[in-house]
């Protein structure tokens, strides 16, 4: 399968999150990209696509933040990455802070999503790498692997979080809505991706359907409970599939056929998959319980549904198996018994294997 990722997305090495109180060791990385690349070769360089499709996706003035954010921290006085602690939950109202620690509390939501030295270029590379990934499929690759990292998923518009700064996925899916393509975009990183979510929840032409820990329970917490389906010409085209901690591969598989027949319904021309390996059972992090040896199969049945499909890296903090779990769902994708593609007008639904 073609692979992207980009040197310069290692820039973003943010030493701490803040989380339960204190200072934790970052789980999101660059030692996560030398795992993967170990485990899958090498990979091609993305092509630069300029700011234009991040702007379709997000805002003139949060890229700007986003650009500025670290100088401005050290610019006034302070060390380390820049993590917010003040945040406008109450008498909420558009504010011109011109204090670098107000803006973090305007534009990141948790303090777990460091801006660092490097995390512009990173992020900007991170999305040439998912826009680049389209590209081979628009060309007609049957798939293609955009190795993004920092992940994508938690952030949206205006806003970072969960490890997230720029929202790959979202970015190439508006770029293959640009192409004239439909887009489903089936996310199975552990965690609820509400960056994408939100992206596309009032849109007709883009399909999100998510497998994800109960918000109940686990980190996002305010979205990604079953009841959000959409809203306006939306209504109908976000499917959210929380399951509780624990969850193996029986139930994944189950949630999984389930976002695929929403998907088919929706019969899409292409998929956008959100791959996060955190559902992992020693992820240290999270609490699924699949295997190394169940995400071929999880790759064999995204081929099987069909779709030319483009698979961007979001999640997945396990560092000693993470390059054998994406490895994994790749080569199971690759080995699909299906090279036939099905046809926007084909909505049979039948899966071959
Ligand atoms: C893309 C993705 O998987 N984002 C996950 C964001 C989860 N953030 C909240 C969890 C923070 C836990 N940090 C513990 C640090 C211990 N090293
Ligand atoms: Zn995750």
């Amino acid at each position: 399968m073609r692979t992207f990722w980009d040197d310069r997305q290692r820039l973003h090495a943010p030493r701490f999150e803040f989380f339960n109180g204190g200072l934790h060791p970052a789980a999101e990385h660059p030692g996560r990209v030398d795992a993967i690349l170990a485990a899958i070769g090498p990979a091609e360089a993305p092509r630069d696509h300029g700011e234009a499709p991040l702007l379709r996706v997000h805002s003139r003035d949060y890229l700007d933040f986003l650009k500025a954010a670290h100088a401005d921290w050290r610019a006034a006085g302070r060390s380390g990455d820049a993590i917010p602690y003040t945040f406008p939950i109450v008498h909420r109202r558009p504010l011109d802070l011109s204090r670098i620690d107000g803006r973090l509390g305007r534009y990141v939501y948790d303090t777990s999503t460091p801006i660092a030295e490097g995390t512009w270029t990173a992020s900007y590379w991170a999305a040439q790498t998912a826009l680049s990934g389209l590209d081979a499929v628009l060309d007609g690759a049957r798939a293609a692997f955009a190795l993004c990292r920092p992940p994508g998923h938690h952030c949206g518009k205006d806003y970072a979080g969960g490890y997230s700064y720029l929202s790959n996925a979202a970015i190439a899916a508006e770029a293959a809505v640009d192409a004239g393509k439909r887009v489903a975009i089936p996310d199975i990183d552990y965690h609820h991706g509400n960056g994408t979510q939100d992206v596309f929840y009032a849109r007709s032409d883009v399909f999100f359907a998510s497998i994800h820990a109960d918000p109940k329970t686990d980190y996002p917490f305010y979205w990604g409970h079953a009841d959000e389906t959409g809203e306006g010409a939306g209504e109908g085209t976000t499917l959210n599939l929380p399951l509780p901690r624990g969850t193996g591969l029986a139930e994944f598989e189950r949630a999984l056929d389930q976002a695929l027949e929403g998907i088919a319904t929706f019969a899409p021309d292409l998929l956008i998959v959100s791959y996060g390996a955190d559902t992992f059972e020693g992820d240290p992090i999270s609490f699924f319980k699949l295997k190394t040896s169940d995400y071929a199969g999880l790759g064999r049945r995204i081929a099987n549904a069909g779709y030319p499909t483009l698979i961007v890296m979001e999640g997945g903090y396990a560092v000693e198996a993470l390059g054998a779990n994406v490895a994994g769902l790749l080569s199971g994708f690759d080995q699909s018994c299906g090279p036939q593609l099905r046809s926007a007008t084909d909505q049979s639904g039948d899966n071959h294997g």
